[in-house]
C-alpha cells in the first residue's frame, strides 16, 4: 500500500494544531505507520527542500523549518500521497480551498502548516531521511475492511 511523508511543521505544532490535522488524515482512513517530533537541522532541511535550492524563498523556507519542533509521520493508505495533498490543499493557505488543511486553518504560504509527498518516488526518499525501516511499522487495524 502506498506511503507518504508527512511534517507537522513548526507553525501548527507552535499553534497546538497537530492534534487537529494528524486526526484529520486518520479519520480519512490513512494509517499511521511511523511518527517521530523532532527538529530538523539545516542540513536535513536543505536536503528535504533540495528541489527548491536557488529559489527567492528557499533560504527562508531552511529557516523556517528548523525554527522549532516539527512531527515526522507516515501515512499509508491506497492513493495515500494524492489523498495527503488532497487533504492538505494548495500551496498558499489563502488560496486553499475550504474543507483542505491549509484552506480552514492557515493564512500565509510561508505558515502552511503541512507537508506532504508530491509523488510516489519523493515519498519514499522523504520517507528514508526521517525513518530507517525497523521504523516503519507493519500491521492490521480491524477498521480496515469498513475502509476499504
Ligand atoms: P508544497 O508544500 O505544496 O508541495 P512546494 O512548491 O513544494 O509546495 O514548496 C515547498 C514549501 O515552500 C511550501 O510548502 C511553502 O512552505 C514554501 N513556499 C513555496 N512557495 C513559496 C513562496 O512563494 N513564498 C514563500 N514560501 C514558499
Ligand atoms: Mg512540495
Amino acid at each position: 500500500m502506498e506511503k507518504s511523508l508527512v511534517l507537522i511543521k513548526p507553525d501548527a505544532v507552535q499553534r497546538g494544531l497537530a492534534g487537529e490535522i494528524i486526526s484529520r488524515l486518520e479519520r480519512k482512513g490513512l494509517k499511521i505507520v511511523a511518527m517521530r517530533m523532532l527538529r530538523m537541522d539545516e542540513a536535513m532541511a536543505r536536503r528535504h527542500y533540495a528541489i527548491h535550492e536557488g529559489k527567492a524563498f528557499f533560504d527562508d523556507l531552511v529557516r523556517f523549518i528548523v525554527s522549532g519542533p516539527i512531527i515526522a509521520i507516515v501515512f499509508q493508505g491506497r492513493h495515500a500521497v494524492d489523498a495527503v495533498r488532497q487533504m492538505a490543499g494548495a500551496t498558499d493557505p489563502a488560496r486553499a480551498q475550504t474543507g483542505t488543511i491549509r484552506g480552514d486553518l492557515g493564512m500565509d504560504i510561508g505558515h502552511n502548516l503541512i507537508h506532504g509527498s508530491d509523488s510516489l518516488e519523493n515519498a519514499s526518499d522523504e520517507i528514508d531521511l526521517f525513518f530507517t525501516a525497523e521504523d516503519i511499522l507493519s500491521y492490521d487495524r480491524e477498521t480496515d475492511r469498513w475502509i476499504y
